[in-house]
């Protein structure tokens, strides 16, 4: 590699007199700025990080004696990653929280530009509505709030419901388009059959002829964890997956087969017994949550180890590769990604380790707060 890929301008008085003066009017020198903003790779600020969902859930119950719902909007706690610090996210480009609703509340109903997707923790049968539509949530599904549409939440059932937010409120901010709005009452009107867009949806290979679909994200409220993994332990008895990331299925839109969202995707994946992959990076940041089983991340020659429900997050360009500690139990991590939005502004790329067959050296073990 060059020492200086982008030149090098020696200092001298009259250039730091010439800088002082450019700066006195707004102005500066681009040779100045280059290496530190068009670096030859990606250099994220978000480092990876892992959150311990044991450590997370008693300050949840904590929030719960000390907040409700119709004060505080939403009863979320925000993962920060240290690198982050000043925008308050997970990664770059995607929020990554936790959120309770106890019995009896209700989260009000709003809208917002930034999209959202839950991924349920805990609990059974409390409900998100999304326009007009009740889904009635268990441990595993996958449920979506696109890009503008109304949703409140709301648990009538006699146990607290846990859940992930992953949101891309810090990508929509960073562009400077963020709208939100509250709606007038607690609840929107519930216009449509609970769960009809399952019913519609949910069978693999048939959609429904009637219905207009014209909205630029999947028509699928929920993605139930009972299908999810059933295809998932079903594919992994006989299909090879893939070297980097196991058995892994992408969430679609069944309009189109595409991701569920214009700028989050979602997979989840199975490590078999065992399963060791190779490492690989590319040009999203991944959040991941731990869902069966326990294994470990390797990245940027740092070992994460994971067991359920932990969050952890990899930021874009990180190499990294994954490992089911068991040697007789699968391994399933759910995980969700800014590819969408990269790969429509042609920013994807990924690439292989091939050095030392596609494995790290381990240098350090991660140690949780
Ligand atoms: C939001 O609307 C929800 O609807 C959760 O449950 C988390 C984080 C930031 C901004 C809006 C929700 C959120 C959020």
């Amino acid at each position: 590699m060059q020492e200086h890929p982008h030149g090098h301008v020696e200092n001298t008085a009259e250039l730091e007199a010439f800088y002082r003066d450019l700066d006195s009017m707004s102005t500066t020198a681009l040779w100045l700025l280059l290496a530190d903003q068009m670096p030859e790779t990606p250099k994220p600020k978000a480092v990876p990080f892992l959150w311990k969902y044991s450590r997370i859930r008693p300050q949840l119950f904590r929030a719960g004696e000390l907040v409700r719902p119709e004060q505080a909007n939403r009863r979320v706690i925000v993962l920060v990653n240290p690198g982050l610090k000043e925008q308050a996210s997970a990664t770059r480009n995607l929020n990554a929280n936790v959120q309770m609703v106890l019995p009896g509340e209700i989260a009000p109903a709003h809208r917002h530009v930034a999209s959202a997707l839950r991924f349920i923790i805990e609990g059974g049968g409390a409900y998100t509505a999304v326009d007009g539509e009740k889904t009635l949530m268990y441990p595993g599904d996958l449920v979506m709030t696109p890009n503008w549409s109304w949703h409140d939440h709301g648990n009538e059932t006699d146990g607290p419901m846990i859940w992930q937010d992953g949101l891309d409120m810090p990508m929509v901010n960073a562009l400077d388009a963020p709208f939100f709005e509250a709606y007038t009452g607690m609840q929107q009107g519930y216009t449509r059959p609970v769960d009809a867009s399952a019913r519609e949806y949910g069978r693999g290979g048939l959609k429904p002829t009637w219905e207009k679909w014209d909205k630029p994200y999947s028509p699928m409220l929920n993605y139930s964890w009972d299908q999810t993994r059933e295809t998932l332990h079903r594919l992994a008895k006989d299909s090879p997956g893939t070297p980097h990331d196991g058995v892994s299925l992408e969430y679609v839109n069944p309009q189109t087969g595409g991701p569920i969202m214009p700028t989050i995707g979602a997979n989840i994946q199975l490590l078999r017994p065992g399963e060791h992959t190779q490492a690989h990076r590319h040009t999203m940041d991944v959040v991941y949550q731990a869902v069966e089983g326990s294994g470990c991340t390797i990245v940027n020659g740092i070992r994460f180890n994971w067991e359920k429900n932990d969050i952890f997050v990899i930021p874009k360009w990180c190499l990294h590769e994954h490992a089911n500690a068991s040697k007789t139990a699968d391994a399933c991590l759910f995980s969700y990604n800014d590819a969408p939005a990269m790969r429509a502004l042609a920013l994807y790329r990924e690439e292989g380790l091939v050095d030392n067959d596609g494995y790290q050296e381990v240098n350090s073990v991660f140690q949780p707060l």
